[in-house]
């Protein structure tokens, strides 16, 4: 059975774990922080969350698992059949990850640790989420699913990657995305809805807080 390490309040771990469920793929937690320790860099080389291990081997970084369980167990598909079209899914996950949650990871120590905002962070990130939420918008259909009319991965990524981006922005600059951006509200709350994400979601919440509250 396939092992998904890594902890509820990561946004890229729960994307994996809501591609399982929504997938009907049988695999069991363990609990890993992101760590630099030689034993867990062996198994995720960066040494990031989440990786998963199969049959005593161990494969790191999403998307390259997320294609690797679209290979093992075809449907429920979470990306279209046509090339062009999946690959147009694949873009849209590139640019959340790329243009929204990097940027506003750069205020995670800040948001979730109690550290100072560094102030060249502050000055920066609101323009390059601001231009990463520009390019997602020229990508997107919401119709009502982020690609179209199907339910993918993008999906996923979307909700779990926003979210974190989300809570950056009103920690930060008292910023709600969502509030702003009445489609993108809309779209987050169909996919609430959905049981995975719903059961997921509400896991990050409770570990983010304890985290919190520990700083
Ligand atoms: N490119 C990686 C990003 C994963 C990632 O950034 N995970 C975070 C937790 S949400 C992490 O492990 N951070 C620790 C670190 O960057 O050292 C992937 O797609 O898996």
């Amino acid at each position: 059975m396939i092992k998904l390490y890594g902890i509820a309040a990561s946004n890229y771990f729960s994307t994996v774990k809501v591609a399982l469920l929504e997938k009907n793929i049988e695999f069991e937690e363990v609990s890993q922080a992101p760590s630099q320790e030689a034993g867990i860099l062996k198994e995720s080389p960066m040494g990031k969350i989440p990786y998963i291990e199969v049959d005593g081997h161990f494969l790191s970084e999403t998307n390259v698992i997320y294609d690797y369980l679209e290979e093992i167990k075809t449907e429920p598909a979470l990306y279209p059949k046509d090339a062009f079209e999946k690959a147009k899914i694949k873009e849209i996950v590139r640019v959340v990850e790329l243009y929204l949650d990097t940027p506003a990871r750069r205020h995670l120590g800040a948001a979730v640790f109690g550290e100072d905002i560094n102030p060249t962070a502050l000055e920066e990130v609101k323009p390059a989420i601001e231009k990463g939420l520009t390019a997602l918008k020229k990508l997107t259909k919401f119709d009502p699913y982020v690609g179209g009319s199907n339910f993918t991965i993008a999906d996923i990524a979307c909700f779990f990657h926003l979210g974190f981006t989300n809570f950056h922005t009103k920690t930060i600059y008292d910023w709600d995305i969502t509030k702003t951006d009445p489609e993108i509200n809309k779209y987050l709350e169909l996919l609430a809805e959905r049981p995975a994400i719903k059961s997921v979601q509400s896991e990050l919440e409770k570990m983010l807080m304890e985290l919190m509250s520990n700083n």
